[in-house]
């Protein structure tokens, strides 16, 4: 029997063998003189804004960036006017050629569909049960979430009335709030320790392997890829691997390379089996455990059960001791033309009237401004052009946020940070410009606890790459939390490599969901969609931004001025409008 590959699982580009081979180049790119603060982020420096004034001001920028941050001393964090003032000196004009050559700008595009193949009903073969409880505070049987079920388009299940545009104007008083300070948990800002090198990436992958085939190791008695390779034709085999491969045999069967720190190893799922069901939600890169036999000549396995790291069934989220809600949003995008002002000053208003008091907490998941050249043309339809005035912007929107509300706010793809992901939280002179409201500013992913409920925040980024892989019914920018489901199950905020999402080689793979969150808050798709997965509710928020030109191409059509309310003792939602 033959097993020759015909058709490739995924047109993503591909750098397989993290484990165990050198990686290929991924280039930052380098884009438009506008992008300073993004470059020197890129490159893991800050800078003080006059530095960045007198950077844009010169004919070529780019090429200014690299003399300064090839000058400057390898432990420096911050580079200021004086590190430039001396690049000039010495070389007044930089040689262009010095620069790193780049490929395409941005992300690709990704267009709301999904895979065309027959969506396949959603059977899990792959619940863990053998993980303690981690919550142990306020244990109940599962949490229904009122008003809503997360079948249908969610912007018609919004389960409450619009906001009493009439509380506006006279915001009636109410007790004081006393939010608890948050606690915050993997937050990588100030330890990234990335150089950039691309063996880097090999540590990366190493330590998602060895954290995510722990969470795997209850379900198989897994042997190394070395061994596997020499075990007899027809033994019993169990592996856990990287999904390196995925690929059609000309007999229609499934062909997954899986990779471990060892080597790799092919298997096969046979198309008439159950368990190929299972093939539709694989993602490269993401970590599976198969059980299975080898075939007569010790060259292949057929897969009996394949498992995924997963949310045990048995999970159950920890809640509040007192009646206190969170609003979860996203996507402000302050700077742009079609930031809907007015829907958030009405939101600010609500804050401040009686029905909100119990909202102490305001989490941000990310795009706080529009951001410089972030796509292309992008700068037409900006109303704010430089990046510290669009903070400025947003800062100032922030203060229409009650003073006694905790905020926490990660970064996106839209902020001035690095693009590669985790990206750190804001820097000193960005933060120095939000400080008006006292907010807490992290990482990309963190989880955040509030009152005893963990929050994992993350932007959201690889949710247009899920959507785009998976069939429609797993993933859809309709659905955006079925999307968020997936990245539950996978135990990884960002599994696939590659494609659009941009990983940071860190000594630790900072994006592996080692704690199941009692809250998934994720933004970036710009739907407002929520559910609950396994007991943990998961909120993808809409966004206070109105459908751009390149959405209404593609069409995609927002949810705007949502604000996703969370009561986090019963974890029950409810959604504001205020558009
Ligand atoms: O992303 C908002 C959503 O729209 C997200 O699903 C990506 C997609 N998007 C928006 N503009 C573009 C362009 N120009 N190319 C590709 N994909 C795009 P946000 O992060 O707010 O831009
Ligand atoms: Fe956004
Ligand atoms: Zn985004």
């Amino acid at each position: 029997m033959q097993y020759a590959a015909t058709t490739s699982g995924s047109e993503s580009l591909r750098f397989g063998m993290f484990l165990t081979y050198g990686v290929p180049k991924v280039g930052v790119p380098l884009e438009r003189p506008s992008r300073i603060v993004q470059l020197l982020a890129a490159r893991g420096y800050n800078a003080e804004r006059t530095a960045v004034t007198l950077l844009a001001g010169l004919d070529d920028p780019q090429a200014a960036v690299e003399a300064v941050v090839e000058s400057i001393a390898d432990d420096t964090l911050r580079i200021t006017t004086d590190d430039v003032r001396a690049v000039l000196e010495t070389d007044p004009a930089p040689d262009p050629a010095a620069l790193e050559s780049s490929s395409t700008p941005g992300t690709p595009s990704g267009t709301p569909t999904g895979s065309t193949e027959t969506p396949a009903s959603h059977t899990t073969a792959s619940t863990a049960d053998s993980q303690p409880k981690k919550h142990t505070k306020k244990s109940s049987s599962a949490v229904e979430i009122g008003g809503y079920s997360d079948s249908t388009k969610a912007a018609t299940n919004v389960s409450s009335t619009p906001s009493s545009s009439d509380s506006q104007s006279s915001p009636s008083p109410r007790a004081t709030r006393s939010p608890e300070p948050a606690e915050i948990s993997g937050d990588i800002t100030g330890r990234s320790t990335g150089t950039g090198e691309y063996k880097q990436f090999v540590t990366t992958f190493r330590d998602r392997y060895e954290r995510l085939s722990k969470l795997l190791g209850g379900r198989v008695n897994h042997r190394p890829a070395s061994a596997i390779q020499s075990m007899a034709g027809g033994s019993e085999a169990e592996m856990i691997g990287l999904v390196n491969d995925i690929r059609s045999t000309a007999s229609g069967h499934w062909l997954i390379e899986l990779e471990d720190t060892t080597g790799t190893f092919p298997v096969l799922v046979m198309k008439n089996r159950d368990l190929a069901e299972l093939v539709d939600d694989l993602l490269l890169d993401e970590c599976i455990a198969v059980q299975g036999t080898l075939s007569d000549d010790a060259g292949i396995m057929f897969v009996d059960s394949l498992f995924f790291p997963d949310v045990p069934r048995t999970f159950r989220p920890s809640t509040a001791d007192r009646h206190v809600q969170a609003a979860l949003i996203s996507d402000v995008h302050v700077g742009s033309q079609e930031f809907m002002a007015e829907a958030w000053n009405r939101f600010a208003d609500w804050l401040h009237t009686e029905e909100a008091e119990h909202v102490e907490y305001l989490l941000i998941a990310g795009d706080m401004v529009e951001g410089v050249g972030v796509y292309p043309n992008q700068d037409e339809e900006l109303d704010i052009i430089d990046i510290f005035d669009q903070y400025e912007a947003f800062s100032e929107h922030l203060k229409s946020v009650p003073g006694d509300m905790e905020i926490v706010m990660v970064p996106g793809n839209h902020d001035a940070v690095r693009l590669a992901e985790p990206q750190p939280g804001f820097d000193e002179e960005l933060r120095s410009i939000m400080s008006a409201h006292d907010c807490r500013i992290t990482a990309n992913p963190s989880t955040v606890t509030i009152e005893g409920v963990s929050v994992l925040m993350y932007h959201g980024v690889s949710l247009d790459e899920v959507i785009a892989e998976l069939p429609e019914d797993k993933a859809s920018y309709n659905e955006p939390h079925k999307a968020m489901y997936q990245l539950l199950k996978k135990r990884h905020v960002a599994p696939q490599y590659g494609g659009k999402m941009r990983l940071a080689p860190e000594t630790k793979d900072y994006l592996v969901i080692d704690d199941v969150p009692d809250i998934f808050h994720t933004g970036h798709v710009h739907k407002l969609g929520w559910g609950k997965y396994h007991n943990v509710l998961a909120v993808n928020s809409g966004c206070w931004q109105a459908q751009t030109a390149f959405q209404k191409k593609v069409n995609i059509d927002p949810d705007v001025a949502h604000a996703p309310i969370v009561d986090l003792d019963t974890l029950r939602m409810t959604v504001r409008k205020f558009a």
